[in-house]
């Protein structure tokens, strides 16, 4: 077949995908019908499909180069991609063709889907939101680039190897990634290391160059993000570290070859492996140079882009838009004034203001451990120009601040970029403030927090920098592609709007009258729910009922994040039926998905138990039927994907003023599942669109806590007047369930008295305890609670990702969308 004949336009859409793939079959792969693997197939499945979106990719690059639009550039150490076979397809409008070509061809649809590799560059929620703006800036055709690290491994592949927690390495390149495309022509130097050296200038002055440096290069590869029914196809450009070439020659040509390939090995580290730790900060040297090999490689590219249609740096702040997910790429400050000052020669308070009215700033996390901080000694070694900068940047605005609020040492001291002590600190959520035009946190009460609990000072001196844009979520991926038939349902009743302004589903309102649209949403419900049963089988050996309410909870673990909580209301409930049998309970199947962190000992303790719950429950036959506890091992968003449309509960129990925001409540409450939640982060604003009949909250709030702990909390007062809760907790100390290994959960036991409960569980319990019996009384109530999912389905549209990235177009990024046309040929 030639090349002409593959791309003929008078095929339909599923030949043209067959002629592709068996195009790529033979030639991408060398392979004919006798000797293809599942791989090959999948492989050249895969890129007939990428072949579709080329016209268009280059198509907008080029659109955006002729116009010279503005771009923003999100800025990002994670990116939670998960699998794109399908959600390409879905992008396309080719979904069906898809499914029909694969059929045409002998191949099963389901498992290539399945089969697609995941990209799982990310470790929770700020990874994943990270992937959903990408999406709807892509949809909603904002000109965005994505820059992000090609870690080498991502986030772990977590086992259970009797209940505990085993990583083993994720090895997601090793058979090629069929979505991206490596760009050698645009590779990024990278300097680290050496020292600044004073030379003497023609006049008579001295100026200071940084010499000695090591030099490695960043490798672009792009992954195309493709706009929902539309002509944009962005892109998300990931680094990949890799030895200058020639770099060590001088050492191969000393003879030194060992050292020389050692030497290589140094730079291909930069980029091995992603950091697995969810807010906690390591600390570590590699981890700042991958930070910053981010930093420089993707503002040197910009700039270069820049460059193509610019002379003077006037324009620059009108042309381009820096989002920094986090402090993560907060060096971003100091390496925009680097690249300006001593690289272009623009004059440092002209670089200055250019550099703020292009930086923005998102913050995700109040906790303290997350705070990033680098000693003062490893950032002047492995970067001494930036360091320079960082102390200018410093003296500049510590002066600025001198000047409106005279005489103020203390205020000094504490806005200050740098944390004095017997080693100094560079406090990098300061830098990124100080850097940038808008600071937003992530939902209304997370930003009010971080103004009023975390950067008062800031919030003071700058009031007007500091925003509020809660997060969203994509809808496309979140519930199109993974609950297909409740997306059908949907598009009977209303058409199929919605999939463009989520905001729609309002319209589903008045059908939730209609008896026969209840029916059928429990109908899928149930068939989602027996499918994920039959995957919980297959995973796990275990069965559980499709009738039982599915209780899920699914994110990071965390001890804020207190799975720990629901175990305990796991254990109050099989205590209850263990004293007296014959009670009657709604039957409950809990449903948990979590890494821990390798070094979070008491998270990994915490999957232990419910593991360990699960062995003990799931075989007594005197609560089969009403109980079953399962711990899916290695959630991921392909999991995630399974999950969510089989949820009956959500559980976002955090304690009050610790989540951010969390985009998983979302996800399930977009889905039909009913949230039980404390009054934190998001849930309070799902509260208020769903209404709070139709939501149960529970548990202290925020200012409460703070009140508790003034007073001086004290666990074991509740501890000592709650023989339920005392019951409960007794049977962690003396270990009930694994009676071989009777210190396994003492811990977990002291964590929640002797070490004082710092997430108060125990403050929390009695009300998580009885809101959960009005959980289980509603459930029997099919139509009551029916009704109340279905509101939640309806009323939750303003959680799409489209809405928050709109907000940052109008709020920070000052950016409009711009229609690509002119496609030479639409190649569908
Ligand atoms: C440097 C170590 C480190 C690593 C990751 C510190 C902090 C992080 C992230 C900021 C943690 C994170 O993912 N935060 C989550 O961000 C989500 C998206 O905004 C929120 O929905 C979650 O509530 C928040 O925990």
């Amino acid at each position: 077949m030639s090349e002409q004949e593959s791309t003929r336009t008078t095929q339909t859409p599923p030949e043209k995908l067959k002629t592709r793939t068996l195009f790529h079959r033979k030639y991408s792969r060398g392979k004919d019908g006798r000797t293809a693997t599942p791989y090959d197939e999948y492989w050249s499945f895969a890129h007939a499909v990428r072949d579709l979106v080329i016209d268009r990719f280059v198509a907008t690059q080029q659109h955006y180069l002729d116009r010279d639009v503005k771009r923003l550039y999100y800025f990002s150490m994670e990116y939670l991609v998960g699998r794109l076979l399908k959600s390409n397809l879905l992008a396309l409008d080719m979904l069906g063709p898809g499914r029909e070509a694969l059929g045409q061809l002998g191949l099963n649809p389901e498992a290539m889907f399945e089969r697609d590799t995941e990209a799982g560059l990310g470790n929770g929620g700020l990874g994943r939101l990270a992937a959903c703006y990408m999406d709807s800036l892509a949809t909603l055709e904002y000109p965005a680039y994505g820059y992000g690290l090609r870690y080498e491994h991502g986030i772990f592949r977590q086992e259970f190897q009797e209940g505990w927690q085993r990583e083993r390495p994720d090895d997601w390149l090793s058979t090629g990634y069929p979505w991206e495309m490596v760009r050698p022509e645009y590779v990024q130097p990278v300097c680290v290391y050496g020292r600044l050296e004073d030379v003497r200038d023609p006049h008579g002055g001295t100026f200071q160059v940084w010499t000695d440096w090591q030099m490695f290069e960043g490798v672009p590869y792009d992954i195309p993000v493709i706009g929902y029914k539309v002509n944009t196809v962005n892109m998300l450009r990931l680094w990949s570290a890799r030895a200058a070439e020639g770099f060590q020659l001088d050492v191969f040509n000393q003879g030194d070859y060992v050292r020389a390939v050692e030497e290589k090995n140094w730079a291909e580290n930069v980029t091995k492996v992603l950091y697995p730790s969810d807010n906690t900060q390591a600390g570590r040297e590699l981890r700042l140079i991958q930070e910053y090999f981010l930093v420089t490689c993707s503002i040197r590219d910009l700039v270069r882009r820049y460059l193509k249609n610019h002379h003077d740096w006037e324009d620059f702040p009108e042309k381009n838009a820096i989002q920094m997910n986090d402090t993560h790429p907060a060096l971003a400050v100091a390496e925009l004034m680097n690249v300006l000052c001593y690289e272009h020669d623009v004059p440092w308070d002209k670089a200055w203001d250019l550099t703020v009215r292009t930086l923005g700033f998102t913050n995700h996390t109040l906790l303290p451990e997350a705070l990033e901080e680098w000693s003062e000694d490893l950032l002047r070694r492995v970067l001494p120009r930036h360091m320079e900068i960082i102390y200018r940047i410093n003296h500049q605005f510590l002066q600025r601040v001198q000047l409106s609020r005279p005489g103020n040492d203390a205020l000094l001291q504490k806005v200050s970029l740098i944390e004095e002590g017997e080693r100094k600190k560079v406090r990098m959520a300061h830098l990124a403030v100080v850097g940038s035009h808008a600071v937003n946190g992530v939902s209304e009460l997370h930003s009010r927090l971080v103004r009023e609990r975390v950067m008062p000072e800031f919030a003071d001196l700058k009031p007007d920098r500091f925003i509020n844009i809660t997060n969203g979520i994509t809808h496309r991926r979140w519930l199109v592609q993974c609950n297909p038939e409740l997306a059908e349902l949907i598009t009977s009743r209303i058409g199929d709007e919605w999939i463009y302004d989520l905001e729609q589903l309002k319209r589903l309102e008045p059908e939730i009258e209609d008896p026969d649209f209840r029916t059928r949403f429990l109908e899928i419900k149930h068939r989602n729910k027996a499918r994920l049963a039959e995957y919980i089988h297959e995973t796990t050996g275990v069965d559980v009922p499709p009738d039982s309410l599915f209780d899920v909870q699914i994110k990071r673990l965390h001890m804020y994040k207190r799975q720990l909580l629901n175990a305990m209301h796991i254990i109050t409930l099989y205590r209850r039926l263990k004293h007296n049998p014959g009670m009657e309970i709604t039957p409950r199947t809990f449903i948990f998905g979590a890494k821990a962190a390798p070094a979070y000992l008491l998270a990994k303790r915490v999957i232990k138990l419910i593991n360990t719950l699960g062995d003990v429950i799931n075989k007594d036959p005197e609560v089969d039927g009403r109980l079953k506890v399962v711990f899916l091992p290695d959630y991921n968003v392909s999991l995630a994907e399974k999950i969510i449309p089989a949820a009956d509960l959500s559980e976002q129990i955090s304690m009050a003023g610790k989540e951010a925001s969390g985009t998983g409540n979302m996800k399930l409450a977009l889905n039909g599942a009913l949230t039980i939640g404390t009054w934190d982060g998001a849930n309070i604003e799902i509260a208020e669109h769903v209404g709070e009949e139709n939501i149960f909250i529970f548990g202290r709030r925020e200012e409460e806590f703070e009140d508790l702990r003034r007073d001086g909390y004290n666990p074991w007062q509740y501890y000592d007047r709650n023989p339920e809760l005392k019951g409960v907790l007794d049977s962690l100390k003396d270990n009930e369930y694994e009676p071989e290994d009777p210190d396994v959960f003492r811990e977990l036991f002291d964590e929640l008295t002797a070490h004082g409960d710092p997430f108060f569980y125990l403050a929390d319990y009695r009300d998580y305890i009885e809101t959960q019996q009005r959980v289980a009384e509603c459930y029997r109530d099919r139509e009551r609670w029916c009704r109340a999912t279905l509101l939640n389905v309806a009323r939750m549209g303003w959680f799409s990702s489209d809405r928050a990235v709109r907000q940052y177009a109008e709020k920070v990024w000052n950016l409009e969308p711009v229609e690509v046309r002119d496609v030479g040929r639409i190649s569908t």
